[in-house]
């Protein structure tokens, strides 16, 4: 249902929380290593026939000139999320600016460096739009956090708060 590829095996280590994400909600997903550079010929592929192998969105991260998520988007109007990958020593910032100015008529849905989990949350929103089930298991994913927050007990990590 969702595609996850990245611009090399490196980048599997941020990816890996789409995956993750992907899994917890049980949305089926493929996972594939498809640079932009390096296999031109597989991108254009892979970007031509995704929706004919059903997928509904694409979850691109790269790192460095990061073109993935936008040559992707050039090839198919199937959504694609961006994750920008601190890859070089530029820390992601040439990954984020390269992927996040995209010209009119090729949106691309641009993410935190290294944010791949919420690149995969919002294609899980996307796909809950239409799907009860899902939808229900994103309020109780939001309710479960805001509940994790609520019973953090700070005095037990710092000490007793003073008054001011
Ligand atoms: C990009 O270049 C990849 O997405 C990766 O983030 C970066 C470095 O790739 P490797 O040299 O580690 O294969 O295309």
């Amino acid at each position: 249902m969702i595609g996850i590829v990245m611009g090399s095996l490196s980048d599997y280590k941020v990816m890996m929380k789409a995956e993750e994400v992907l899994c917890e909600f049980g949305v089926p997903y493929e996972i594939t290593i498809v640079s932009a550079h390096r296999t031109p010929d597989l991108l254009f592929s892979y970007a031509d026939s995704a929706r004919h192998r059903g997928l509904k969105g694409i979850i691109a991260g790269a790192g460095g000139s990061a073109h993935l998520p936008g040559m992707l988007a050039a090839k198919t109007p199937l959504p694609v999320y961006a994750v920008p990958i601190k890859a070089t020593c530029l820390d992601g910032l040439d990954s984020l600016l390269s992927i996040v100015q995209m010209p009119y008529g090729v949106p691309v849905a641009t993410f935190a460096i290294d944010g791949a989990g919420n690149a995969a949350l919002f294609a899980v929103q996307q796909l809950a739009v239409d799907d009860d089930r899902l939808f229900k298991r994103l309020v109780e994913f939001r309710l479960a956090q805001t509940q994790k927050v609520l019973d953090t007990k700070l005095v037990a990590a710092v000490g007793p708060l003073q008054p001011c």
